[in-house]
């Protein structure tokens, strides 16, 4: 009897260890930016998979980076821009994609399936495309307000003293000040960063903040009536209150590319690894893209998901500019050990 009794508790032990190895990951953490994701997708990715995506929210690149590297290893999928991207490749600490786990890469357009930060989509696929521009509520203008003068031109931003919010992110404040100056965005001069840096100072008492995640909240509310802003959160915001709108103003804007990257972390445990391809092919299936792109309205790489995503943003030009606009469009691109230099003087803006 007591045989009998130790023979099943055995088979029990044995049985509960495979049904523990087979079981495949459960959850995989995603490192993104703010509502760039229509949550119902995360229902769907759990349902068909079993796994569970837990969101966390970074608000620039440089604090994913900074979060990274100060030894975060949780996270199994980040989401930075082109130039970090550049970066993060350089430091090793994304992991190499095998494609052919990925049944649905043939969906993306060419146009980004060779970016100059990462060749090839060695380390990651593009996620969604956009712009930076101003947010405007109709109710202030007969015209838009197509320049950044009006925030960075201090007798213009004092008709909107105090309901000024700009990006809490240095290579975007740098990039609007530097191309409104006539500087490329990307620049490691040290004489334009100083003058960029006086520029945002000169118009600083009439910022109500720096801030990237809830901006548009604050347009909704009337708190403030000018944002320098991503074009998409700015036209969801838009669906709420008609008056407000975006434009890309005609000294030109930061464009930039966000990516779907796994981390080298990850790479190094099966199931993780498992759980990141299953999410970045999931995200890239037509039905699902579309149905993400209808819901954050920024401009999708995925050609495959066109079919389905709303025509009244595929034909809106501040979303899909026109050539005329595109030209003025430029990407932040790498400084190098410029970084040194923005990063000091970002801090003496914050904290002057
Ligand atoms: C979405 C933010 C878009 C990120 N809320 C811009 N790189």
């Amino acid at each position: 009897m007591k045989k009998r009794l130790l023979a099943i508790f055995i088979l029990l032990i044995v049985v509960g260890l495979t049904a523990c190895s087979d079981s495949g990951p459960e959850e995989l953490h995603l490192y993104t930016w703010s509502e760039y994701i229509d949550p119902e997708i995360y229902t769907l990715f759990e349902e068909e998979t079993g796994i569970t995506v837990i969101e966390d929210i970074f608000g620039s690149n440089e604090d994913l980076l900074a979060k990274l590297q100060a030894g975060a290893t949780g996270y199994d999928v980040i989401v930075p821009s082109d130039y970090m991207v550049d970066i993060m490749n350089e430091l090793d600490m994304l992991a190499e994609l095998d494609h052919s786990r990925l049944e649905n890469i043939g969906n993306l357009n060419p146009t980004f399936t060779d970016p100059p930060f990462d060749p090839n989509m060695g380390h990651c696929l593009p996620y969604f495309w956009g712009t930076t521009g101003i947010g405007f509520n109709w109710e202030d203008w007969d015209e838009a307000p197509d320049s950044w003068a009006y925030i960075f031109d201090p007798e213009l931003a004092q008709n909107f003293s105090g309901q000024i919010s700009l990006l809490d992110d240095m290579r975007e404040v740098f990039g609007a000040a530097l191309i409104y100056l006539g500087y490329s965005p990307g620049t490691t001069n040290e004489a334009e960063l100083a003058e960029a840096r006086d520029l945002v100072l000169a118009i600083k008492d009439d910022v109500l903040t720096f801030e990237s995640d809830t901006y548009e909240d604050l347009m909704l509310t009337s708190e403030t009536r000018l944002a320098q802003g991503w074009s998409g959160d700015i036209f969801v915001a838009q669906a709420e209150d008609e008056n407000i709108d975006y434009i890309i103003p005609k000294e030109g804007a930061v464009m930039w590319v966000d990516n779907l990257c796994i981390t080298k972390d990850a790479a190094e445990d099966e199931d993780r690894l498992d759980a990141a391809y299953l999410w970045l092919d999931f995200l890239n299936r037509p039905d699902i893209n579309a149905m993400n792109t209808n819901w954050v309205w920024y401009a999708s790489p995925n050609e495959a998901a066109e079919p389905e995503i709303l025509e009244e943003i595929l034909t809106y030009p501040a979303i899909y500019p026109d050539e005329e606009t595109f030209e003025r469009l430029q990407f932040l691109g790498t400084v190098g050990d410029a970084t040194e230099i923005y990063s000091r003087m970002w801090t003496e803006i914050k904290t002057e």
